[in-house]
C-alpha cells in the first residue's frame, strides 16, 4: 500500500470509528495534489462500501470561516448520499468525533457544469436552491489541521441537512439568515458572505471539479460553504437555519 493509500485508510477508519487521529502532515511534506489524492482514495473506500456520490462541498468561501480556522485558501470535498440527513430528521451523536455546524446554501444542478463558466452560465445549470446546514467533523485531534490535512480529510465533511428546494429565479445574492441552537440565535449572516455572491462558489466548484476529471453532474448538490463561523454541537441539541425567502432547514442531534 502506498503512503497516500495508507493515509486514506487511516482517515476513513477514523471517520468510521468516530475516533480522532494525530495530524498526518506534521513535517509539512504533503503537497495539495497529494492531499486531494488522499481525499479521492478515502472517498473511493466509501464508494466501494456502496455509498453513492451526490455532489461537492466548498470550504473557506467566506472570511468568517477562513478567520475561524486560520486558513485562507478555498478547498472542496466530495459528498456522498450517506452524508445527507433526512429532512427535519435526527442524527446519532455517536457518528461524530467533535461536530460543529454551519449555515450554508445548497444548489441542485439540472445540467452538468464544467470548467471555466460565467456566473450566468452557472445559474442556467441550477434546478433549485435550498437553505442548508453542514455538520463538519474534523477527524484530527482538537479539530486542528493545516491545509493539506483538511483537504485529505474531505474538508471535514460529515453530514448535511437541506430545507425545501426553491426556484433559483429569486435574487439570492444577499439573503439574511439566522442559525439557532435550541431556539437561541447563535449566528446571523447573509449569503453575500460567500465570495460576495454564492454563485461564485458554484463557479469555483465547476472549475475545481473539472480540473480533477470529475465535472459537476446533473442531479448533483453543491454546498456553497459556511456563511458564518461554525458552532460546536452537543448531543441533544436541535439546530435550524432560517433564510430569507427560502425557509428553513434543521435537524436534531440524538443524545
Ligand atoms: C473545514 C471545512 C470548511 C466551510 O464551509 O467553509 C467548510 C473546517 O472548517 O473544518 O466546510
Ligand atoms: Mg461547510
Amino acid at each position: 500500500m502506498s503512503k497516500l493509500e495508507n493515509y486514506a485508510q487511516v482517515l476513513d477508519e477514523a471517520a468510521l470509528g468516530s475516533q480522532a487521529i494525530a495530524p498526518i502532515d506534521s513535517e509539512n511534506t504533503l503537497s495539495l495534489d497529494d492531499a486531494y489524492r488522499i481525499q479521492s482514495l478515502s472517498i473511493g473506500r466509501r464508494l466501494a462500501r456502496g455509498e453513492r456520490r451526490v455532489g461537492v462541498k466548498m470550504g473557506f468561501t467566506s472570511r468568517a470561516k477562513m478567520a475561524q480556522m486560520g486558513l485562507s485558501d478555498m478547498i472542496w470535498g466530495r459528498l456522498t448520499d450517506a452524508m445527507l440527513l433526512e429532512e427535519g430528521g435526527e442524527v446519532d451523536s455517536g457518528r461524530f468525533v467533535h461536530p460543529r455546524v454551519e449555515p450554508e446554501i445548497a444548489f441542485l444542478l439540472k445540467q452538468p457544469l464544467a470548467g471555466n463558466v460565467s456566473a450566468p452560465e452557472a445559474l442556467a445549470a441550477v434546478e433549485a436552491i435550498a437553505p442548508a446546514l453542514e455538520i463538519i467533523d474534523s477527524r484530527y485531534r482538537d479539530f486542528k489541521f493545516n491545509l493539506p490535512e483538511v483537504i485529505a480529510d474531505n474538508a471535514s465533511s460529515s453530514a448535511f441537512a437541506l430545507g425545501a428546494w426553491h426556484t433559483p429565479q429569486c435574487d439570492f445574492g444577499n439573503l439574511g439568515l439566522v442559525m439557532r441552537i435550541d431556539g437561541r440565535p447563535v449566528q446571523v449572516g447573509s449569503t453575500a458572505a460567500l465570495l460576495g455572491h454564492p454563485l461564485r462558489s458554484l463557479v469555483a466548484a465547476a472549475r475545481l471539479s473539472a480540473a480533477v476529471g470529475e465535472p459537476l453532474q446533473a442531479g448533483w448538490i453543491v454546498l456553497a460553504g459556511g456563511a458564518t463561523p461554525a458552532e460546536w454541537l452537543k448531543p441533544g441539541q436541535h439546530v435550524s437555519v432560517q433564510m430569507q425567502q427560502l425557509g428553513s432547514a434543521g435537524f436534531q442531534l440524538r443524545a
